[in-house]
């Protein structure tokens, strides 16, 4: 009898552990809880058209706001260094007000930092927050950094996500995840 309740715990045990493998992990950082920030990226706080959640970064809006693909005028960003508990294909969104069509992107860099062509996040919803799609990512188990940049002035990100569920579509606010974001004050 007792080594059939052993038996019943570990088999417990061993379905708990296979369906924490098997169900999609999702993890939500608040854009201004960033890890690292470099200007001319900065944090905002309530937009005035549509709230955010406790915050946004953003490129400020240029005297003479871009007007073409141009290119950026530094490299402002910020950067986050996440921990990803089960290593898979994690495709990322990002929570976003774009101003216009050329204020309607971020550079997003995740580990390497100097990409020949870097990816950026786009679409051509303007005056409204609202979740875009970014690429998909194989992750391993442990830090990465992901970056986001300024490519286009007027661009602003209140949060992101990323998630093993490839049919997942982020609608609204989502609760965040801090405890897989490393901070220096933490
Ligand atoms: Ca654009
Ligand atoms: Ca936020």
């Amino acid at each position: 009898m007792k080594r059939l309740v052993l038996t019943l715990a570990l088999a417990t045990v061993l379905v708990a552990c296979l369906a924490g493998t098997a169900g999609a992990v999702t993890l939500v950082f608040e854009a201004e809880h960033y890890t690292w920030i470099k200007p001319s990226m900065r944090v905002g706080t309530g937009d005035s058209n549509g709230s955010d959640s406790g915050g946004h970064i953003y490129i400020p809006l240029r005297p003479r706001h871009g007007e073409d693909e141009s290119g950026p005028a530094d490299d402002g960003n910020a950067t986050y260094k996440v921990y990803v508990p089960v290593a898979g294909d994690y495709t990322l969104w990002g929570l976003v007000r774009w101003y216009d069509g050329c204020g309607n992107s971020f550079y997003v860099m995740v580990d390497d930092m100097n990409p020949e062509n870097p990816a950026y996040i786009t679409d051509a919803r303007y005056q409204q927050w609202h979740w875009v799609k970014g690429r998909t990512y194989r992750l391993s188990v442990g830090y990465h950094l992901i970056r986001f940049q300024y490519r286009e002035d007027g661009a602003k990100l209140d949060q992101f996500l990323i998630t093993t569920a490839e049919d997942f579509v982020p609608t609204r606010h989502m609760p965040e995840t801090p405890a897989y974001l490393w901070r220096p004050s933490s």
